[in-house]
């Protein structure tokens, strides 16, 4: 009797679990480019891109390592367009006793493969994605009895529990955390190494062609591919991020500079998230950078903090929460996502630049995803569902386990403070502290109310206003509160007169 192990597009690792659960000698694995995995979101063309040729090169890996891969392309005559239907139709030809697969990283395809067996009249055994560093359960339990669930908590356990950057059980250099030296704003004169890019293999190639034919209609730029698309690709970037890039990335974290779109970062979470690359071996690298003197600890434990606490954070806190997470609203935030999120015409240089460069790449990093695109999303009152089927479409590292709970939790708030202590929004100042957007820009950061005045100001005070009722009580919100308190009648009027036009002619699709 045979197993059949499916593999889908981001579980490219040879150690995935799934994978342990076969034998390569007698037992089948099923790969298959599906129209509905490809279009249940329009996804990014570079996402779709990436993503089949990851997929296409992987294949070619499994087959080397001796197992047997059943694999579909997009055109093939014989594609069903679902995954299910792919299934079916091999287990039909071959003698299939039972189906194998890791639990998928979106809740839709999880509901979806736990009724597979039922169609199929076929044992289907889901087992968990052993790509993480904590198990659902140790998450549940760490969660169990806490009202808040913060992140920066959970991070001391897993520094403890996983000892990274520990010395004789104290966190090294004595802090947990080096947020606070993650600030700085760029200098004028700033020599950002270019990202590592790879030129479009064959394989790539005629993927890239299958992409311009069959999803011109989605969003995105599909030239200048350079993503990895092999493990021995992914390794190239992370060795490169940690000689040239990690130096300098606690210090500039949250820097936005314009034209330099990938600044300090490390570019891997495409690579994590779809399997060619560890969490494990990216921390690794980074600790020993530390160890050997390389790079100084605040970019460290940064980075680490990013993959063990946030990203770990993040996987665990969705599992846990789905499927009601994705309903709540805190605010009740209704309005459309305007067309300048697809690129139409704005003045605001921030958001135009932040969506230019998320259209070229697929990419846009922390900040920009958090400090402007979600700022912006949050003080506008965009609607929580098109803000998060935005972001799943436009990053190439986005899947929902990892996006929803960054843009409901993180940007919009729509937990009312079970992710976040309290909301990130915040006025053109910061934007201008941490960037050079505002230089650029037809708006005065420095001006609060009027026509010329950066929308960011009148809508961070506009958004306090609307929800004095909900956020006033909130200590962290107290001081802001009081200084709303002692604004005078007039300007408060300025706010919401200001920000009442510009939601008239943001909802007219006026160039705002
Ligand atoms: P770096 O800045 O170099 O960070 C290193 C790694 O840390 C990342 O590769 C990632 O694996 C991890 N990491 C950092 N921050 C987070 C975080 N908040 N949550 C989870 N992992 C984190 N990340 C995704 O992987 N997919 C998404 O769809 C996604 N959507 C986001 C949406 C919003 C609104 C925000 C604020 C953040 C989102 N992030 C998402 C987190 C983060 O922005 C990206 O992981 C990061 O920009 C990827 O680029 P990088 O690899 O250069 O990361
Ligand atoms: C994102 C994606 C895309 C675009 N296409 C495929 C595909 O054709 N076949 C496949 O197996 N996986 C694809 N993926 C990744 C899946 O959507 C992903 O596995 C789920 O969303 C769960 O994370
Ligand atoms: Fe953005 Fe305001 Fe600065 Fe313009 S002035 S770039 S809108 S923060």
């Amino acid at each position: 009797m045979t197993k059949l192990c499916v593999i889908l597009g981001d579980q490219l690792c040879l150690q995935t679990a799934s994978l342990q659960l076969i034998d390569k000698t007698k037992d089948v694995i099923l790969m298959a480019e599906v129209k509905q995995e490809a279009t249940y979101v329009k996804h990014h063309k570079k996402k779709i891109a990436f993503i089949f040729s990851a997929m296409r090169h992987f294949a070619k890996v499994l087959q080397k390592e001796g197992y047997s891969v059943h694999y579909t392309e997009y055109l093939d005559d014989d594609n069903q367009g679902s995954l299910l239907g792919q299934v079916a139709s091999l287990a039909k030809t071959k003698d299939i006793a039972e189906v194998v697969i890791a639990q998928p990283g979106e809740y839709r395809l999880y509901e979806d493969i736990q009724k597979w067996q039922s169609h199929l009249d076929l044992d289907v055994t889901i087992c968990e994605d052993n790509r993480f560093l904590a198990e659902q359960s140790f998450f549940s339990n760490w969660a169990e009895g806490r009202k808040q669930l913060r992140m920066e908590y959970f991070y001391r356990e897993m520094r403890k529990k996983h000892a990274y950057l520990m010395e004789d059980g104290q966190p090294a250099g004595g802090k947990w955390n080096y947020d606070n030296q993650n600030r700085e704003k760029a200098p004028k004169e700033l020599n950002v190494p270019k990202p590592t890019q790879f030129k479009p293999d064959n394989i790539t190639k005629s993927v890239i062609e299958l992409v311009k034919e069959n999803f011109s209609d989605h969003f995105g730029d599909i030239d200048n591919f350079h993503y990895a698309v092999t493990r021995e690709q992914a390794l190239k970037v992370l060795e490169e991020f940690i000689e040239q890039r990690l130096p300098n990335f606690g210090q500039y974290q949250d820097a936005m500079v314009q034209g330099e779109p990938w600044m300090y970062h490390s570019h891997v979470g495409f690579y994590i998230n779809t399997g060619l690359l560890s969490p494990q071996e990216c921390m690794d690298a980074a600790e020993q950078a530390y160890v050997s003197g390389q790079a100084p600890l605040n970019s460290v434990e940064g980075f680490i903090r990013q993959i063990l606490g946030w990203r770990e954070y993040i996987r665990g806190f969705y599992w846990h929460l789905m499927p009601d997470y994705k309903q709540k609203n805190y605010f009740s935030a209704s309005r459309d996502l305007p067309e300048l999120y697809w690129g139409g015409k704005t003045k605001m240089n921030c958001l135009s630049q932040c969506v230019k460069e998320t259209k070229e790449n697929a990419y846009a990093h922390h900040i920009q995803r958090l400090m402007v695109l979600g700022n912006f999303a949050l003080l506008a009152g965009l609607s929580p569902e098109q803000v998060n089927e935005w972001y799943l479409i436009v990053y190439a590292d986005a899947y929902e386990w990892v996006e929803l709970p960054n843009v409901s939790g993180m940007i919009l708030f729509t937990d009312g403070g079970m992710l976040a202590s309290k909301p990130y929004a915040a006025s053109g100042a910061y934007i201008n502290k941490m960037s050079n957007y505002c230089q650029n820009c037809e708006y005065s950061v420095k001006e609060k109310t009027g026509e010329q005045a950066c929308p960011f100001n009148y809508l961070y005070w506009d958004f306090l206003i609307r929800h004095r009722e909900q956020l006033s009580g909130n200590p962290r919100m107290a001081m802001i509160y009081n200084t709303l308190k002692k604004m005078d009648d007039t300007k408060v009027r300025h706010i919401e007169e200001d920000a009442s036009l510009f939601f008239e002619r943001l909802g007219r699709n006026e160039e705002v």
